[in-house]
């Protein structure tokens, strides 16, 4: 009896400790203060229209329409990956992303999670120049 609740805790902590092994990355990533990015959109470009941060960092872009409303949709998996079940940026709120309300910033928090190039582009439909205006997130190793 005492050897199966000593087996039990045993199986319990070697979990718990793998766990924390295999986390400690992303969870202090998901517990820091986010880098704040402040991105300016207006017809017809992102500034900057280039990001790079750091794998496994927390991020929060800031999206600012200067002239009209836009917004950023990202692709939440990287240039050329094959596996699409795992998304390569992590949102807290996922529908955030792509979502543009008139004359209120778009606030997106994210961990990015895996290396890799990220393509943005606009989410709202803003004129002649709308299928040009888009951007690179860089997440690097
Ligand atoms: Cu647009």
């Amino acid at each position: 009896m005492h050897r199966t609740i000593g087996l039990t805790l045993t199986i319990f902590s070697l979990t718990f400790t793998a766990h924390n092994i295999v986390m400690p990355a992303i969870a202090a990533a998901q517990n820091s203060a986010p880098r704040v990015i402040e991105v300016s959109a207006k017809k017809y470009e992102f500034t900057p229209a280039e990001i790079q941060v750091k794998k496994g960092e927390r991020v929060e872009l800031r999206v600012h329409s200067a002239d009209q409303a836009h917004g950023i949709k990202i692709d939440v998996h990287p240039e050329g990956a094959e596996d699409k079940t795992k998304p390569g940026l992590l949102f807290d709120h996922p529908e955030t992303n792509g979502k543009v309300e008139k004359n209120v910033d778009q606030v997106l928090d994210f961990v990015a999670a895996e290396p890799g190039s990220y393509d943005f582009k606009c989410a709202k439909l803003c004129g002649m120049g709308h299928g040009h205006m888009q951007g690179k997130l860089i997440v690097e190793p």
